[in-house]
């Protein structure tokens, strides 16, 4: 197996504005569903919010300094929609924009390449309130907002995506009601998740016609590897139902021009999908620059095994009647398991699927108990593993021919992880909460490591 990347290769980490950036009052920001849903009692562990999270909106300049000193090539953010254009409608803040012009500008200092994602969920609340993402109205929101950011940071940012995981906004937000805004609505995250997918193409288009040429477009899914438990019909055809409903939903838009005829069937009990008008998946299919995939883990899935399905809302409204299980291997502290096969099976998916596409991984890591040691080190050697092992798949599937231009460790930074609060912590570097202090772990060493060198050591990774 070959050890090194290849020349060019970007080595990145990732962050999202909510769960970071905290300063939720200043400068005439204002709440998006994620406030309002961290404020609710019982959605959050703990009651956790982002109010504070790692201060990032006054720590910046110390967060680049991480970053340079990991030797990062490039660092993904997503700005704050509120912030930048507070309430989702009109006239852009100049103080929220101003954030993110010297953010940039300290990134490319650092010889950091600024990636921007437009939307990592945190919409703004006023727009939920007029009907959220089931409303068509906020895609063409989401399209003005696209053009009010671009305008701004067009000339210092050379790639864009528009949205991060819109799986987990329509299903998560809208049918399990785990993630803001909290609904429980099946009919209502499918039609989230057309307005998610319009959203892309109209944002897609107001980049195209904002940005200098040279800019680079893209959507960051986060597409499930969904395996089926046995090579039964019965399990195929599950795993078939869950293709559609994660990945397919997304794709056959994006990428096709076109919703999967196997999903209109499965879901026409929850909708007609008349909010489906002529023209949209034409303007959701827009040409892509790259592709972004966030993977953790795969899933396997059976037809149903005779336990009474749960009773809860389900994110995978159609497919009632498909068992989740969960799949071998040791298991992060988020009980994901740890297996990179998934990486490669959707690297080499998309490659042949989409062929000429270039793809990043735009997320990939692992929550692990860390605790700084009585030095005040921490060591997390499962994460380095975790890593180590990802980064090895990724070079298999380079050698089978995956065109990927770039890696991104999620995350920078511990941070607030969605409805688990600060519970979990995914970063490279350590956030004491209470004192706002950065630890970079073992990992983050280890992974400068590779950066400098520009390759994987074989066999077992010197920091296990
Ligand atoms: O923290 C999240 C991130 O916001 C989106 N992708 C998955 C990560 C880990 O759950």
């Amino acid at each position: 197996m070959p050890s090194q990347f290849p020349h060019g290769f970007v080595w990145g980490a990732a962050t999202a504005a909510y769960q970071i950036e905290g300063a939720v009052h200043a400068d005439g920001r204002t709440p998006s569903i994620w406030d309002t849903f961290s404020h609710t009692p019982g959605k959050v562990l703990g009651g956790d919010t982002g109010d504070v999270a790692d201060d990032h909106y006054h720590h910046w300049r110390q967060d680049i300094r991480l970053m340079s000193g990991l030797g990062l090539g490039a660092y993904r953010f997503s700005v704050s929609w509120p912030r930048v254009q507070p309430t989702g409608r009109g006239r852009a803040s100049r103080a929220g924009l101003d954030f993110y012009r010297r953010l940039v500008d300290e990134l490319l200092a650092h010889g950091i390449q600024p990636v921007l994602t437009l939307y990592h969920w945190d919409l703004p609340q006023e727009l939920e309130d007029a009907g959220g993402w089931p409303e068509r109205e906020t895609a063409h929101r989401f399209a003005d907002y696209a053009r009010l950011v671009a305008e701004a940071l067009g000339d210092r940012v050379p790639e864009w995506a528009t949205l991060n995981e819109p799986w987990c906004s329509a299903f998560l937000g809208y049918a399990a009601g785990v993630h803001a805004p909290g609904r429980t609505d099946e009919a209502g995250a499918l039609r989230a998740a057309h307005h998610l997918n319009l959203a892309h193409g109209l944002g897609a288009q107001a980049l195209r016609a904002t940005l200098p040429r040279g800019a680079r477009v893209a959507v960051v899914l986060n597409p499930n590897a969904v395996r089926a438990r046995s090579t039964s019909a019965e399990d195929a055809d599950a795993r078939r139902r869950i293709d559609a409903l994660s990945n397919r939903i997304f794709t056959g838009p994006m990428l096709h021009g076109a919703y999967p005829d196997d999903l209109l069937a499965d879901t026409a009990g929850i909708t007609d999908w008349s909010f489906v008008r002529d023209g949209d998946t034409h303007t959701i299919r827009q040409p892509l620059d790259w592709l972004g995939i966030n993977y953790y883990t795969p899933s396997v899935v059976s037809a149903a095994t005779g336990e009474p399905p749960s009773a809860g809302p389900t994110a995978y409204p159609g497919a009632q009647g498909v068992a989740f299980h969960q799949p071998p291997g040791k298991q992060t502290a988020m009980g994901w398991t740890v297996d990179p096969s998934g990486l490669y099976d959707l690297l080499m998916r998309f490659c042949n699927e989409v062929p000429g596409l270039p793809l990043a991984i735009t997320e990939n890591g692992a929550a692990y108990e860390d605790r700084p040691d009585i030095q005040g080190a921490v060591h997390d050697p499962e994460r380095v593993n975790y890593l180590h092992a990802h980064l090895q798949t990724l070079l298999r599937a380079l050698a089978d021919g995956a065109d990927v231009w770039g890696y991104f460790a999620w995350s920078l930074l511990d941070n607030f992880e969605w409805a688990y609060g600060y519970s979990k912590r995914f970063g490279l570097v350590y956030v004491d909460y209470a004192t706002l202090e950065r630890t970079p772990k073992t990992s983050a060493r280890w992974y400068r490591e590779v950066i400098r060198s520009g390759q994987l050591a074989t066999g077992v990774p010197r920091f296990s």
